[in-house]
């Protein structure tokens, strides 16, 4: 059996989906919460400076939307065809989009500011897209796309 370790801090953030997709597929792996103190020396050994990581056999995978398309594949989750694929594709995209608004919001270091943002997020930003989201699940049977994801 492969030895599978997923590397991100001890948050949800871009990690979960990845930590979701190995369960999902019944993946024995060591679940590294990464702390403070050992990510300067951890982030000069990632391929890009950041996390989450996935490790296989010690072969690094990194970009959490690369590795959630890698592992949903692996499990079943891919689409049937290209049309399938990019339906699967655009709704990532899209929540990643909205991901990113937040995360700004997360990283702003003036207090006032980020209640200034937050509070314009929370009037014109999410209730249109995270109804869009509501949309397409009823679209699609439960699901975010092509009825099973
Ligand atoms: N595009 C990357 C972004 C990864 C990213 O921003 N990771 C953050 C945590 S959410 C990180 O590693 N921050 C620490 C750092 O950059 O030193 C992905 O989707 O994996």
């Amino acid at each position: 059996m492969p030895k599978v370790v997923f590397k991100y801090f001890s948050i949800k953030g871009l990690g979960e989906g990845g930590r979701m997709l190995l369960a999902y597929g019944r993946v024995e792996f060591e679940d590294h919460r990464v702390t403070e103190e050992e990510w300067p020396d951890l982030k000069t050994q990632t391929p890009f400076g950041q996390l989450p990581v996935l490790e296989i056999d010690g072969k690094q995978y990194a970009q959490s939307l690369a590795i959630y398309r890698y592992l949903g594949r692996k499990f079943g989750l891919a689409g049937e065809d290209l049309e399938e694929d990019f339906q699967i594709d655009q709704v990532l995209d899209f929540f990643y989009d909205i991901r990113l608004k937040a995360a700004e919001v997360f990283h702003e270091t003036d207090k006032e500011l980020q209640a200034k943002m937050q509070d314009d997020l929370i009037k014109n930003y999410y209730p249109i897209v995270l109804k869009k989201l509501d949309d397409i699940i009823i679209e699609n049977n439960g699901h975010l796309a092509v009825g099973k994801v």
